[in-house]
């Protein structure tokens, strides 16, 4: 770009540099969702069809950016864990939430209109994502993390579950119901809803009880041949070796420590 006697006024601009050789996570989450979910009637606890617009925006994302390695999301939510040596746009944070951002809003109203298109999106109420960065520096905080949210989803669902089939079908105002669900414990949701409506909550699609996880697996990797935790250089060599990755879904526990343990290059 040629100088010009204007060109100082880029001095002005800021930059925020992740802190390197940490763990990224990057959190998209819809805007005014709680009017957005009315506006377009979604179905109540769960709408199937906007969850999985929200899981297609989600894989998409992890095809053009590399080095997502794992995404979870649930209700208008989705998080994505980087690799910890990613160098993307410098690990500039402005570069990166913008980018993030703007690539899920893109996606989602993309999916939005094939997965949905008897409800077309109207100017005046268009899906959109703010988005934060946040680093960590260890696994154990990272894996803290994606607890954190799926215990989240869980405490969510069942209240809502709970709370919607009041309404629905035990005819309660959503005060009643409100009233009716302060103060209870998990064991009084699930009874209430056993009891009074014959759900059995462990029966409910395990994508509305844990979310969605995706992730970016070694195909060939050979964790099996390996009794214990492989040290890090041998880990960093069969990475290197291993060179086929596939993006995976799953509805499962994140909680357990199995699944962490036998997927070791999660947090390379
Ligand atoms: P924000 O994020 O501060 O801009 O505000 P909201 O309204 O997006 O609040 P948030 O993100 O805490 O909560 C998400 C809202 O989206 C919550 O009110 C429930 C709604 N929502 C998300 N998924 C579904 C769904 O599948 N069905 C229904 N009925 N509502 C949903
Ligand atoms: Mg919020
Ligand atoms: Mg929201
Ligand atoms: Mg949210
Ligand atoms: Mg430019």
């Amino acid at each position: 770009m040629a100088n010009s006697r204007f060109e100082y006024v880029r001095t002005f601009e800021r930059e925020n540099i992740l802190l390197p050789q940490t763990h990224i996570v990057i959190r998209v989450d819809g805007r005014g969702f709680h009017k957005f979910s009315d506006f377009y009637e979604f179905e109540k606890p769960n709408d199937e069809i906007a969850l999985n617009v929200m899981n297609e925006s989600a894989k998409q994302l992890m095809k053009t950016i590399p080095d997502i390695i794992m995404a979870y999301g649930d209700s208008d939510e989705y998080s994505f864990l980087l690799r910890k040596d990613c160098q993307l746009f410098d690990r500039r944070e402005f570069k990166l939430i913008t980018t993030f951002s703007s690539s899920f809003s893109a996606n989602y109203q993309y999916y939005w209109n094939k997965l949905n298109s008897s409800k077309p999106l109207n100017i005046e109420r268009l899906p959109t994502f703010d988005a934060r960065a946040i680093v960590y520096p260890n696994d154990l905080n990272v894996i803290d993390y994606f607890k954190w949210r799926q215990v989240d989803c869980h405490i969510n669902n069942l209240y809502n579950t709970t709370f919607w089939n009041l309404v629905i079908k035990g005819n309660m105002t959503t005060k009643e119901a409100e009233n009716k669900l302060i103060g209870t414990l998990s064991s009084d949701k699930n009874e209430i809803l056993f009891k009074e409506f014959g759900i059995n909550y462990n029966d409910l699609p395990e994508m509305y009880k844990k979310g969605t996880i995706f992730l970016r697996e070694y195909i060939d990797f050979p964790i099996s041949k390996y009794k214990e935790q492989p040290t890090n250089e041998c880990l960093i060599r069969l990475i290197k070796r291993s060179k086929k990755t596939e993006i995976k879904q799953y509805h499962c526990d994140l909680i357990k420590d199995s699944f962490w343990s036998d997927r070791p290059y999660l947090l390379q």
